[in-house]
C-alpha cells in the first residue's frame, strides 16, 4: 500500500508544476486523486482490519490466516539484460546478469567478490536518473575501481529530446560515478566497442554513440546504430533463469506502426520486424526449458500486422511448444480466423488497448480503431475462440468530459469483454500531446495535470464511477493472471476477482451500514470459501 502512495508522491513532487504553488498543495491534490480512485478499483479494505489488499494479496491473506503458509512471489524474465548478454556472447564476451530490478545485500557480496570490474546499467525500466545515480553509488561502494556504462531508453532520450542545459546537469551529476553513457537507440555496437577498448587497455572516452561524464563531452553517431534483433535470437537453453522466474519475454518486433498521441514509445522507435525464422529458433530453444510456465510477448502491438500474426501463431503451432502466452495488441484486423489461430497456438490473454468508448475521443487520440462496432466484433471473436480478452481504458485525454466517460461505461457494459482496466491519463514526456501542450491548455505531469476539458482529480473520480457502474470485470494489477500463475483455475481466478470487485463496489456504495451488513458478510464468506477450496500453495 505504501508503495502505491510512494509512486504517486514521487511522480508529482519530482516535477513540481507551475499550477500548484506549494508542496502541501501537491500533497492535498494527490490525496484527492488517491482517495477518489485508487482504493476502489484496485484495492479493498477488509472490515475490522486495518489492511488494504489487492486481489492477489487478499487471496493470500485469506489462505494464510487459515493455513499459515507464505507463498513466494513469481517474476518475469526481462529482456534488456538477456538481450545484451546474448549479443555479447555472439561477440565472444561473457556477461552475467546481476539483478533485474533492485540491488540487494546479496548483490553487494557478488560485486565485492567478482573478478569482473565492468558494470552495465540498463535504464529500460528506470523512469529517472536519480535511480541510476543510486545504483552507481551502490556498485562503487563495493567495487571502487568499477567501470560503469549506462544505456537504454533513458540514455537514448539524452540524445533525442533533452535540451543541452538539462543534459549537462544530468551528465555532471554522474561524474566520478559513470564512465560512459551510451545514447544510441539500441547501443549494442557502442557497448561492444567500449568493452573491446577496455580489454585492450585503451581509453574509452571518445567512442561514437556515447557521452563521457568525466570529460562532459558528447560523441553522438550521426545515424542510429542498427538493432541486432535482425541477426540474433535469444537461445533460451543458454540463459540462466533464477528459481522464481516463471515467465519469459519474447520480442518479435521493435517500435510500433501506430502513432497514438498520448504514447511516448512509438515516436522515436521506427517499426522493425524480426525475421520469423529467428523467432522459430528462439521458440525451439525454449522447449523443455525448466520453470517456464508462460510467455509474454512484449511487442508494442503484436497483431498490428494482420498477416504476420497468423504466421507467428503457425510457428507456435508447428513447433508444438504448448506454453500459454499473452500479448499487447489492437482490434484492427482481429478477425475470427486470427482469434482462432491465437487460441490454437496457446494464447491465453489478449491485452487490447481501447482507451475510450467514445469514437470522437479515440479519433482525437489518433487511436487506430474505426468505431465501437469494430471493438465489439473483435472481442466477440476472442470470446468465441476462448482467449481471455482484457481491454485497457484510460480517463482524461484532452476532450474527455462526463459524456465521453458515460460512453466508456456504456461500451464496457455492452461488449463481450472478460476483463478490463481503467487508468488515469498521465501526460508522458515526449508524447505528441506533451510536446503540443499549449494546443490543449495542458499543464502538469504525472498524476497532477489539467487541460481544457478536465483535471486529474476529476479523472480519478471518473475512474471510480466507471468501476462502480460497470459489470464486476475490473482486473487490477496482480489480478486474474497472477491468481492463475499461483495455481487457481481460470474459473476460480475469475470468481475470486469478481467477488473482490463486488465487495469493493458494496463498500463504496456504503454497504458497511448496519442494515446492509449481512450482504457484505455473505459475500465475504463465499470469497473465503472459494479461495480455500483449492490450495495452490500445496500444489
Ligand atoms: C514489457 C514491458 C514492461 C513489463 C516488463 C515485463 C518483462 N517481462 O519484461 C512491465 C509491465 C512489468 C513493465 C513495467 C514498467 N515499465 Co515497461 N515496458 C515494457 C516494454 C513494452 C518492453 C520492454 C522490453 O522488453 N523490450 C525489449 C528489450 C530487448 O529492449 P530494451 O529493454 O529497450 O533494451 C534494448 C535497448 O534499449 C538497449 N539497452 C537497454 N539497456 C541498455 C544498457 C546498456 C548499457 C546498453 C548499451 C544498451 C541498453 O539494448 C537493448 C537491446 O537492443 C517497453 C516498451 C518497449 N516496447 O520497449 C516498456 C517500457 C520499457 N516501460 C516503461 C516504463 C516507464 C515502465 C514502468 C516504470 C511503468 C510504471 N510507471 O510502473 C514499469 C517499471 C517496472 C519496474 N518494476 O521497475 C518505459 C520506459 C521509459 C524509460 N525508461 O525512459 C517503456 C519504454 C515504455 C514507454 N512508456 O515508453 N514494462
Ligand atoms: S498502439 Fe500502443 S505502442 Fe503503438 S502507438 Fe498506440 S499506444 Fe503506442
Amino acid at each position: 500500500m505504501r508503495l502505491l502512495y510512494n509512486n504517486f508522491l514521487y511522480d508529482a513532487t519530482q516535477y513540481p508544476d507551475p499550477y500548484v504553488s506549494s508542496l502541501s498543495d501537491i500533497k492535498g491534490l494527490l490525496k484527492q486523486v488517491i482517495d477518489s480512485a485508487i482504493i476502489s478499483p484496485n484495492l479493498i479494505r477488509i472490515k475490522n482490519e486495518d489492511i488494504v489488499f489487492d486481489v492477489l494479496g487478499l487471496s493470500r491473506y485469506l489462505r494464510n490466516t487459515t493455513k499459515g503458509k507464505k507463498p513466494k512471489d513469481d517474476a518475469e524474465a526481462c529482456l534488456n539484460g538477456i538481450f545484451l548478454q546474448t549479443f555479447l556472447r555472439y561477440s565472444g564476451i561473457y556477461a552475467e546478469i546481476l539483478s533485474q530490478f533492485e540491488l540487494s545485500e546479496n548483490d553487494a557480496n557478488l560485486i565485492r567478490n567478482s573478478k569482473c570490474k565492468v558494470f552495465a546499467i540498463s535504464t529500460t525500466f528506470v523512469p529517472d536518473w536519480s535511480k541510476v545515480k543510486k545504483v552507481s553509488q551502490f556498485i562503487k561502494k563495493y567495487c571502487p575501481e568499477a567501470i560503469i556504462i549506462v544505456g537504454g531508453p533513458l540514455a537514448f532520450l539524452l540524445k533525442i529530446s533533452v535540451d543541452k542545459e538539462s543534459r549537462n546537469k544530468i551528465v555532471s551529476s554522474l561524474s566520478g560515478l559513470v564512465n560512459a553513457i551510451i545514447t544510441e537507440e539500441n547501443g549494442e555496437l557502442s557497448l561492444l566497442c567500449i568493452l573491446q577498448n577496455i580489454f585492450s587497455g585503451n581509453a574509452i572516452d571518445q567512442i561514437p554513440g556515447m557521452i563521457s561524464p568525466i570529460k562532459n563531452d558528447v560523441y553522438f553517431y550521426n545515424n542510429s546504430d542498427t538493432c541486432h534483433l535482425n541477426t540474433h535470437f535469444i537461445d533460451w537453453s543458454n540463459v540462466f533463469l533464477p528459481e522464481n522466474i516463471n515467465t519469459v519475454a519474447i520480442e518479435t518486433s521493435r517500435g510500433c506502426m501506430f502513432k497514438c498521441k498520448y504514447c511516448s514509445y512509438s515516436k522515436f522507435h521506427a517499426y522493425k520486424e524480426n525475421p520469423l525464422e529467428l523467432l522459430r529458433k528462439e521458440i525451439r530453444s525454449l522447449k523443455g526449458k525448466e520453470g517456464v510456465k508462460y510467455i509474454s510477448f512484449v511487442d508494442g502491438t503484436l497483431n498490428g500486422n494482420s498477416k504476420r500474426i497468423l504466421d507467428i501463431c503457425k510457428i507456435l503451432i508447428e513447433e508444438k511448444l504448448n506454453i500459454p502466452w499473452h500479448f499487447m495488441g489492437n482490434v484492427k484486423g482481429l478477425s475470427k480466423q486470427q482469434a482462432m489461430l491465437l487460441a490454437e497456438s496457446g494464447c491465453e490473454f489478449a491485452n487490447i488497448g481501447i482507451e475510450s468508448g467514445s469514437n470522437k475521443l479515440r479519433q482525437l487520440m489518433g487511436k487506430p480503431i474505426e468505431n465501437n462496432q469494430q471493438i465489439i466484433e473483435s472481442f466477440q471473436n476472442l470470446h468465441d475462440s476462448g482467449v481471455i480478452s482484457r481491454g485497457f481504458f484510460f480517463v482524461g485525454f484532452p476532450g474527455e468530459t462526463e459524456d465521453t466517460v458515460q460512453e466508456t461505461i456504456d461500451l464496457i457494459n455492452s461488449m463481450p469483454i472478460d476483463l478490463f482496466r481503467v487508468a488515469i491519463f498521465r501526460p508522458r514526456m515526449n508524447s505528441y500531446i506533451v510536446e503540443n501542450n499549449m494546443k490543449y491548455s495542458l499543464e502538469g505531469r504525472g498524476y497532477l495535470w489539467r487541460h481544457y476539458s478536465m483535471d486529474s482529480v476529476e479523472a480519478a473520480k471518473c475512474v471510480k464511477e466507471i468501476f462502480l457502474q460497470t459489470k464486476p470485470k475490473y482486473d487490477p494489477n496482480r489480478g486474474v493472471y497472477e491468481l492463475m500463475m499461483e495455481g487457481y483455475s481460470r474459473n476460480t481466478a475469475f470468481q475470486i476477482n469478481e467477488m473482490k470487485n463486488k465487495l469493493s463496489q458494496k463498500v463504496n456504495n456504503g454497504i458497511f451500514s448496519e442494515a446492509q451488513k449481512g450482504s457484505y458478510d455473505r459475500l465475504f464468506k463465499r470469497l473465503k470459501n472459494t479461495v480455500n477450496e483449492f490450495d495452490p500453495s500445496s500444489s
